[in-house]
């Protein structure tokens, strides 16, 4: 039986991911993984086993021992929290690569997924829409990380033959599971807020445009790519990916439309220059040229669905 682990499966991605793919898969094939000791109730459904992605040779015994075929590695530090830990955040987001890389090299692995992100643009990039291929000199520890890891997951690829595929997530936006330390982590927060009926405080200057995404349009992209034939994958780095592009003050406009008296106030904090360095706008051509990538969602849908669906009683 062909298995998938998700490792990391607890955070933001994992926790819809690993849902979506046991939906299509049976939830017996779709292992959650992660350092966390328990498994959250909502992924209950289906197996999970604690594991350390930097503990190297536990986790190839693992994936070994289970015939493991594909892995998602999701574990990392996010912008704002490797920046405040920027030794850590190197090791924890190059060293795992590494073993799942080395894994698929030794053809204990078929296929893997490791993400991105916007991080990868610097303040030199051009800022809207911002090319596949183009300037990229990431000012954060978090950027330098993903960039690094895009370049070592296209050169397994070239020399070894890994299918290794990847995509320049945006900041994504869902209220299943809450983010774990991002820049765009505003864009989730102000819904919890406006939907208590409270203000909002804005690490961010209301003219910070950024490109974002709904959670349901990122899942779809990552199994999209997963499930394209190989030749289709040109990129094997990783690929830009547009959703939707806004600013704090767009946001808040939109969300006014069903909460009228909702307030923001803006102060910036060392967020701000990370947002300052990444871009406005993305041009996910490429994606759509090689495995027919199509948003669904825009902001006027994500703000209807966040504020029928965000649950205050999580941030508990
Ligand atoms: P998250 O912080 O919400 O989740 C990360 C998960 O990894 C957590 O559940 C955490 O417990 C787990 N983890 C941490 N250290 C671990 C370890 N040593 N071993 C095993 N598990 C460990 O992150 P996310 O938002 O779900 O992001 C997942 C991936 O997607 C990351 O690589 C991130 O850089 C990338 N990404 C996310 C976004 C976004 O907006 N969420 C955007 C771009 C890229
Ligand atoms: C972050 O803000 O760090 C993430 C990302 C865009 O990579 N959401």
């Amino acid at each position: 039986m062909s298995k998938i682990l998700i490792i990391g499966a607890c955070g933001q991605i994992g926790t819809e991911l690993v849902l979506e793919l046991r939906k299509r898969n049976g939830s017996a094939k779709v292992i959650a993984a992660d350092v966390r000791e328990n498994c959250p109730t909502v992924l209950s459904g289906g197996p999970y086993v604690k594991m350390d992605i930097l503990d190297r040779q536990a986790v190839r015994e693992y994936i070994i021992d289970n015939e493991v075929d594909e892995v998602y590695l999701l574990a990392a530090l996010l912008s704002a929290t490797a920046e405040k830990n920027p030794d850590f955040a190197w090791r924890l987001n190059m060293e795992g690569l590494f073993t799942i890389l080395d894994l698929a090299k030794e053809k204990h692995l078929k296929k893997i997924f490791w993400p991105s992100s916007i991080a990868v643009f610097g303040p030199t990039t051009p800022r809207h829409n911002t090319p596949q291929y183009t300037i990229m000199e990431p000012s954060t520890v978090y950027g330098i990380s993903k960039q690094a890891g895009e370049r070592w997951c296209e050169y397994y690829f070239n020399k070894f033959g890994v299918d290794v595929r990847s995509i320049r997530y945006p900041g994504l936006i869902s209220y299943t599971s809450l983010p774990g330390g991002g820049t765009t982590d505003y864009a989730v927060d102000i819904f919890y807020q406006a939907k208590m009926n409270k203000d909002y405080t804005c690490f961010l200057r209301d003219d910070s445009a950024l490109p974002m995404m709904y959670m349901a349009d990122a899942i779809r992209a990552t199994i999209e790519l997963m499930d394209a034939p190989a030749e289709k994958v040109r990129v094997r780095s990783a690929y830009n990916l547009s959703g939707c592009s806004f600013t704090p003050a767009e946001l808040t406009d939109a969300i006014r439309v069903h909460r009228p008296d909702f307030k923001v106030s803006y102060v910036p904090d060392f967020r701000q220059q990370i947002a300052d360095s990444w871009p406005a706008s993305i041009d996910d051509s490429a994606a759509r040229n090689d495995w027919g990538w199509k948003e669904h969602f825009g902001t006027a849908e994500m703000v209807d669905i966040m504020l029928e669906n965000v649950d205050p009683s999580k941030l508990n």
